[in-house]
This record gives structure tokens, C-alpha cells and sequence, in this order.
């Protein structure tokens, strides 16, 4: 899988790309990360790269001329994707379509951000990782390598261990226990001890549908649920309005 960022701090993509698992991922050839410098693309001896909004007001935006010479340039893969807060909604369902892709491109605006004819013109879409903002889009381009790549496989230390997660279900993750079996005076629930495995797979599935319901009732109706984890919820003594309906069944 390629990807080409495009910015005016390439370095910060390069420094995260060494400290995390996509370093191994690259070695493998698994995963080709390329950062370019908008900089090199300048016109003038000072790398300008941005200019005075037309119209006048505060701040200001990334000229087009460096961005479509650096695209061109390194014969980008598409999508090319511009990360703002006015993008489309970056999501786990993205992430998946992204990785299963032979690879995609995204460009990290700075200041006001870039000339519209930059979106309009040279990019396929624009993407948002969630309602804030931030002085630039290398963070959030960083969100989404990290998202998408952690989904091709053999990128992750243990293969397994990404397929299980929060949001492959389309549920929020079960709890999770380890030694020692009683900390501070906390207990892991004892199901997780009982070596009942049917049991204990019905009870992480019913503390998953539970909490999904009281945190993130948005996600339930993507989620399609059985008669049986209505039935399983049900003993764990919610309803589907997410409120407990009395005692619980452990
Ligand atoms: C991406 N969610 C937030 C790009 C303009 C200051 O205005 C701009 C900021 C950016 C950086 O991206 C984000 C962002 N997803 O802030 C354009």
C-alpha cells in the first residue's frame, strides 16, 4: 500500500512513521510512506507557500501553484484527500475501504488552509476526523495512516488481535481483565474465571450491547442486532432504551 502526504512539515509525518509499528510495516514493504514538502515546490528563493486571502480578512491560505506541482510531481495515488473540519466524517467503515485500496494520498493544509480550487480541482475528497479544530492537517493525517494501515495485514504485531476490536462488531469493546484476579479490593468478575466459555462469550456480548446502548445509542441502529442478544440483554436486565430494568443477571 501507498501513501504520498503532502505538507509543509513533512517531518512530522516522517518522525511518526519511525516510532510506531508502520516503521516494521515498512521495512516488510508492506506499507510505502512517502512525505513531500510542499517547500520544495515554491516559486521563490523564500518557499512561499501561502499568500493574503482575496477579499481581505485574517490569516492566510496555501497558494495552489506548490500543492498541484508537488501532486504532479510525485504522480500522487488517488484518492487525494484533504483534511479539514468541513470534510466528510472519517470512520472505521473509511478506514476499511481505504486499506482494502491499493493505497490513497492526503494533504495537510496549514493556516486558513489551501485555495478552493486546490479541493475543487485536484482532490478527489475532503476528510474530517471530528468536530475541532487544529492548527494543521498533519495530526489528523496521522490519525488516518494510522487507522488505515494498523487494517492491512500482517502491519500489526499480532494479527488476531486487530479483528475482535471496538467497531468490527459495531458495538463499543467488552471489558477487559487480567492478573491479578483481586487488585486494591477490585474483583474481576468472576464469569471470566468460571472457564465457562460459552458463558463468558454470552456475557462479554451482553457488557458490550449494554454499554453501547447507554454511551452511544447512535451506534445501535448500525449495529444490527439478533432476537438473541435482545434476549441476552434482556437477562443482563436492559431494555433497549439502554436503562437497567432491575436486578442484574451477573
Ligand atoms: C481535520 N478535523 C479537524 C485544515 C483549515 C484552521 O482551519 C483549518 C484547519 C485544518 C486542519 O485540519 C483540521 C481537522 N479534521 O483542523 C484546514
Amino acid at each position: 500500500m501507498r501513501i504520498d502526504v503532502f505538507s509543509i512539515f513533512p517531518e512530522m509525518i516522517r518522525g511518526f512513521a519511525e516510532h510506531s509499528l508502520l516503521g516494521k510495516a515498512r521495512g516488510n514493504g508492506l506499507v510505502d510512506l512517502r512525505a513531500y514538502d510542499l517547500r520544495d515546490h515554491a516559486p521563490d528563493r523564500h518557499k512561499t507557500t501561502d499568500d493574503a486571502p482575496f477579499g481581505g480578512g485574517a490569516g492566510m491560505v496555501m497558494t495552489p501553484g506548490p500543492i498541484f506541482a508537488a501532486v504532479e510531481a510525485a504522480d500522487a495515488p488517488r484518492p487525494l484527500l484533504y483534511l479539514s473540519p468541513s470534510g466528510r466524517r472519517f470512520d472505521q467503515e473509511m478506514a476499511e475501504e481505504l486499506a482494502g485500496g491499493e493505497g490513497f494520498s492526503l494533504l495537510c493544509g496549514r493556516y486558513e488552509g489551501v485555495d478552493q480550487r486546490v479541493i475543487d480541482h485536484l482532490c478527489d475528497g475532503e476528510v474530517s476526523i471530528g468536530d475541532y479544530v487544529l492548527n494543521g492537517g498533519e495530526v489528523a493525517a496521522l490519525v488516518m495512516i494510522e487507522a488505515v494501515t494498523r487494517l492491512v495485514p500482517g502491519v500489526m504485531g499480532n494479527a488476531e488481535s486487530g479483528l475482535d476490536e471496538s467497531f468490527s462488531s459495531g458495538l463499543l469493546e467488552y471489558p477487559h481483565y487480567t492478573r491479578p484476579a483481586e487488585f486494591h479490593g477490585w474483583s474481576v468478575p468472576a464469569v471470566l474465571r468460571s472457564g465457562d466459555h460459552g458463558r463468558i462469550e454470552r456475557w462479554r456480548r451482553a457488557e458490550a450491547l449494554a454499554k453501547t446502548l447507554r454511551r452511544r445509542p447512535d451506534l445501535i441502529a448500525g449495529a444490527a442486532l439478533s432476537d438473541q442478544d435482545r434476549a441476552l440483554l434482556a437477562d443482563h436486565g436492559y431494555d433497549l432504551l439502554g436503562l437497567p430494568t432491575g436486578e442484574s443477571a451477573s
